[in-house]
């Protein structure tokens, strides 16, 4: 595994943004992992994770002018990754939008740079099916801008349909559709690596392989 996986991983565990119980998924699929964001709740814990962000962008070498974060979650991301664009000495435009449109003031669902000819890099949490990432997508498309990839901190690497054939990820199916790459930092491949390689998360290891058995890609 990369250095950016690994460490994504550690830091994930130590802030409990990553947890293991039983949960219910948007998709109502009950899942034995939990992956939340919002608990990069600190400067220092965000650094961090933006870092792993950089990494996996670089390593993938997608190319693009405007960092975009979907509401919310996406938000606080994509500003992190612009930080820590800008300590690279990569200053970035950054945009983000509003869940309900204002109709006074300056208006619009939009905020931040104008999307209008950017190649846009979407910054998010997670994907399941790809319903958040695909409302993403039409966002930018109605700003003007062009996708140019998709980079989450964790593809959970699940069939939308799980009795359909072959078996491909939504993360796949979002990249093939729109031509564009999907970046994860980490995957439930990665995942399971780092549970089997982990004494703490070795009680965890089977029902994660149960899991991908059952809705995961080939
Ligand atoms: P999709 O829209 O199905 O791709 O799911 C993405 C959304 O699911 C995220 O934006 C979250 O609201 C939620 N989610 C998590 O945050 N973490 C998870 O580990 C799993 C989910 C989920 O519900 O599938």
């Amino acid at each position: 595994m990369t250095d950016h996986r690994t460490r994504f991983l550690q830091l994930a565990v130590a802030a409990e943004a990553l947890r293991f119980g039983e949960f219910t998924l948007k998709s109502g699929r009950i899942s034995p992992y939990f992956f939340n964001a919002g608990r990069f709740d600190s400067g220092t814990a965000l650094a961090g994770l933006a870092d792993c962000y950089a990494e996996a962008v670089d390593t993938a070498g997608v190319d693009f002018d405007l960092l975009f974060g979907p509401a919310y979650k996406g938000i606080p991301l994509a500003t992190a990754l612009a930080c820590a664009y800008a300590r690279r000495g990569r200053d970035l435009p950054l945009a983000f939008n509003r869940k309900e449109a204002k109709a006074h003031g300056e208006g619009g669902a939009l905020i931040g740079a104008p999307l209008a000819g950017r190649r846009v890099l979407v910054v998010d949490d997670v994907i399941t099916a790809g319903t958040a990432i695909r409302e993403a997508l039409r966002l930018i498309a109605d700003g003007g801008g062009q996708a140019a990839g998709i980079v989450i901190a964790l593809d959970r690497q699940e069939v939308v349909d799980a009795s359909a054939l072959p078996r491909r990820s939504a993360a796949r199916a979002v990249a093939e559709q729109h031509g564009i790459p999907v970046i994860a930092v980490a995957t439930l491949g990665d995942l399971l690596a780092f549970a089997a390689e982990n004494a703490t998360l070795s009680s965890e290891h089977g029902r994660l392989r149960d899991y991908r058995a059952r809705y995961g890609c080939d």
